[in-house]
């Protein structure tokens, strides 16, 4: 059960708004091809859905960068696409391709779908790798857990696979308004079921990733990418109340502007689309930001890395920080720059 612990936690103290003098890190994919021992658990696994499922390995995935660089937080390791699966969507993985899911695009295709009370037979074993986790980690690091917003989750379970501008979900949110509102409503009430039992089963803090937010525009962007934040938001925080909220809007661009306000979040993460300096100014004084080093430095390293990571720390320094990548670091990324980032920004400014 979650309990009410004082924030020792660096991460969960800049989530209550507090300004460290050295921002707590973490990396999104931070489990990931990048590592060795990911590629050694990933292959002993055999497929990627077998390592998601098998707690154990999932746990070990998980625990891999915090034992390497000991990053403040551990994010569990799953996928956002387990919860359509719950839901009753087929899913598979085609190597070197990505996600393969059947396609919701009709209602009775909408029909089928499980009730958003029964997804849990399925993902028991996540709530089973957090557990793990809880008892595994070194005290100081956060365990976040995490789900796909709803819009995102969408994109996916309408094409069925990864899309460049997700341009079926935006044909059949135009051309069956009903059936995509009944799927958005599925998926958030799956992802407020899911993100409680994350809860229950250890997560400290819960993000919610909406990988194509900035395909939204305009009104989109309020009914799709900002009221399900809301709804899952406020269902959690009458549950939980003091389990903090980081929200992605990934690539919202003006949108970011007043988003925490709007949904609730604590914390917003800021892809790297947007400057640091601009995000300080209009972004952060609405509370803490997480972000938003270009993970290409992963792999260039050196002069620039060291140079980006300084001036982030430093348009971020008047309020609450969380250090991260504006994506996921990439498979061609070098561990050693991972390294160097960190010691980058533990070595404290000479001004
Ligand atoms: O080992 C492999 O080859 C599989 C690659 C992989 C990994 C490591 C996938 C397939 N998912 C994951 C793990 C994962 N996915 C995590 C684990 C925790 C961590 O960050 O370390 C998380 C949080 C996710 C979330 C996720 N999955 C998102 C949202 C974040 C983002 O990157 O924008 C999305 C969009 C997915 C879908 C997905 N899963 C995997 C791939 C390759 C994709 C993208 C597919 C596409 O759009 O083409």
């Amino acid at each position: 059960m979650p309990s009410e612990t004082a924030p020792q936690k660096t991460i969960l103290r800049a989530l209550r708004g507090e300004n460290l003098p050295i921002p707590p890190v973490w990396m999104m994919r931070q489990a990931g091809r990048y590592l060795p021992e990911y590629r050694a658990t990933r292959a002993q696994a055999g497929d990627f859905l077998s390592l998601c499922y098998t707690p154990d390995m999932a746990a070990e995935v998980t625990l891999q960068p915090i034992r390497r660089y000991g990053f403040d937080a551990a994010i569990l390791f799953a996928d956002i696409l387990l919860l359509p699966q719950a839901l009753g969507a087929d899913l598979w993985f085609v190597t070197g391709e990505g996600p393969r899911l059947s396609t919701i695009t009709t209602p009775a295709e909408m029909a089928k779908l499980k009730s958003a009370d029964d997804v849990h037979e399925t993902l028991a074993p996540v709530y089973e790798t957090l557990r793990i986790l809880r008892g595994a980690l070194p005290n100081e690091t956060t365990l976040i857990g995490f789900a796909g917003a709803p819009w995102t989750v969408a994109t996916y379970m309408i094409a069925g696979r990864g899309t460049p501008d997700q341009a079926p979900a935006h044909a059949l949110m135009n051309e069956d308004r009903a059936t995509f509102d009944a799927l958005i409503e599925r998926i958030t009430e799956g992802t407020i079921g899911y993100l409680s039992a994350q809860i229950e089963a250890g997560a400290e803090v819960v993000k919610l990733f909406d990988s194509w937010a900035g395909s939204l525009k305009g009104d989109a962007f309020n009914r799709y990418a900002v009221a399900p934040a809301r709804q899952i938001i406020s269902a959690l925080k009458t549950r939980y109340p003091h389990i903090p909220i980081i929200a992605f809007p990934r690539e919202a661009g003006q949108g970011y502007v007043g988003f925490a306000k709007a949904t609730g979040a604590d914390c917003v993460a800021l892809d790297n689309s947007v400057s640091a300096e601009w995000a300080a100014e209009h972004v952060q004084c609405d509370g803490c930001v997480q972000g938003n080093l270009a993970p290409g430095h992963m792999v260039t390293g050196g002069a620039d890395l060291v140079r980006e990571t300084q001036r982030i720390v430093r348009a971020f320094s008047a309020g609450p920080h969380i250090f991260n990548l504006g994506h996921g670091i990439t498979p061609d990324a070098n561990p050693d720059n991972v390294a160097l980032m960190i010691e980058t920004l533990r070595t404290p400014l000479a001004d």
